[in-house]
């Protein structure tokens, strides 16, 4: 039997530039595990967690694909049904935060239009190599009228907030538990 059955399933994608911490955030949240070591991903990865709000139970679904250009998945079925959209820059790779407009313009051309999109610049620990200031990955985000936060996997600084922000906005669940 599906394991999914009963449930409502809130389906999140995660885009962005290779090696800004996609997996690693999905990874962190799902698994609670964090490496140091870099292992690229090659096609879909896909992870969910539990969830419960109200005595209602509902899959949070994670998905992510390479951000390499090389292996870039089909679209149409990676954005399919996703309700939640998380594109990551990574704070000290100013490159990351420059091709944020050709994940936007992915978003436009593939993502429905009652879908919700976070913009996270990841690693927030790394404060000391930051080359992209706070206010100008919140001014950007303000200006497509997205969600924005900076978060660290590695610290685990605000990394529930984008997951159950979306899962609240979605209508889904609050509360989340790490027993799945
Ligand atoms: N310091 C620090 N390093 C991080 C953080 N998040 C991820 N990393 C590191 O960044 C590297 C890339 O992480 P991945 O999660 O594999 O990146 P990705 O975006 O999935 O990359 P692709 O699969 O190639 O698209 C790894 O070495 C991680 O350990 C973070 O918050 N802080
Ligand atoms: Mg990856």
């Amino acid at each position: 039997m599906d394991e999914h059955a009963n449930k409502d399933t809130l389906k999140v994608i995660l885009i962005g530039d290779s090696e800004v911490g996609k997996s690693t955030l999905i990874n962190r949240f799902c698994l609670g595990r964090y490496s140091d070591l870099y292992l690229p991903t090659i096609g879909i990865e896909k992870n969910s967690i539990s969830a419960l709000q109200d005595g209602r139970r509902c899959m949070l679904e994670l998905w992510t694909s390479s951000g390499n250009e090389r292996y870039k998945v089909i679209y149409s079925h990676f954005y399919k049904d996703a309700r939640g959209i998380i594109i990551v820059y990574d704070i000290t790779n100013r490159t990351s935060f420059v091709n944020l407009k050709r994940w936007i313009r992915d978003v436009q051309l593939y993502a429905g239009a009652d879908s919700t999109v976070f913009l996270i610049g990841n690693k927030s620990d790394l404060e000391n190599q930051r080359v992209v200031a706070y206010e100008e990955g919140k001014e950007f985000a303000d200006s497509f009228g997205y969600h924005f936060l900076e978060v660290s996997a590695r610290s685990s600084v605000n990394l529930e907030m984008p997951f159950l922000t979306l899962t609240r906005i979605t209508n889904c669940n609050q509360r989340h538990s790490m027993s799945f």
